[in-house]
């Protein structure tokens, strides 16, 4: 089943079980060529969640400012490829929440640990508004922040499991959100972090 969070979200629950250890895999591959690292932002601060991307852009983040980047700064290579069963995963959940002809070009690889947690933002560095965007949630489980237009507006509290699929966009792709900081938990499967893929069209 799926869950409407706005006139343009969805989660679609469990849309990524079957595919959970293929996509593990890849994660693995994608880290032993581009590991997952904490960026800091332009400010200094470090971020919580540890990342790292595969596919044509990857999202990175320094004193110099949030931006999309063809290699990766910290190895001077391209980021790996994003494999066949990721896109083919994040086209189908874009299709079946009403996107059709998907393309995203950037994938970005969040890892939360316990007590890790993303504060509240827009995701505004890309090129592209229209395309939506698309997240899987794979281990440990979290709660999701859904908010409105504004920073200040009220936030509605989304629980997202293992093989959750979310997708948001039209009216609903600049809406401040966030993660609530990770509860302790066990996840062999993921080696007790949430693994959260975040599908985009950059350009
Ligand atoms: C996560 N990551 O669970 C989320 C999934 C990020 C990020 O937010 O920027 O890496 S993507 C959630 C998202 C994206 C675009 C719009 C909306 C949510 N929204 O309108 O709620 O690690
Ligand atoms: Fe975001």
């Amino acid at each position: 089943g799926s869950s409407m969070l706005g006139p343009q979200a969805r989660v679609l629950h469990g849309f990524a079980l079957q595919a959970a250890p293929a996509l593990l895999h890849g994660i693995a591959q994608i880290a032993a060529q581009a590991p997952f690292r904490r960026l800091s932002t332009p400010g200094g601060r470090r971020i919580q969640v540890e990342m790292t991307n595969c596919g044509r852009y990857g999202w990175y983040s320094d004193r110099r400012g949030y931006r999309y980047e063809a290699i990766d700064p910290d190895s001077g290579r391209a980021w790996p490829a994003m494999p066949d069963d990721f896109l083919q995963l994040a086209v189908a959940a874009a299709a079946a929440a009403g996107f059709p002809g998907y393309r995203p070009d950037a994938c970005l690889i969040n890892r939360y640990r316990p007590g890790a947690g993303m504060g509240l933002h827009q995701d505004r560095d890309e090129e592209d508004t229209r395309a939506p965007i698309v997240s899987v949630s794979l281990g440990l489980p979290a709660v999701f922040l859904f908010g409105g237009m504004t920073r200040g507006e009220p936030t509605v509290r989304v629980p997202l499991a293992h093989g959750d699929v979310a997708v948001w966009g039209g009216v609903d792709r600049m809406r401040f959100h966030g993660v609530r900081p990770l509860a302790p938990g066990h996840d062999p499967a993921t080696g007790d972090f949430r693994l959260n893929l975040t599908f985009r069209k950059v350009r």
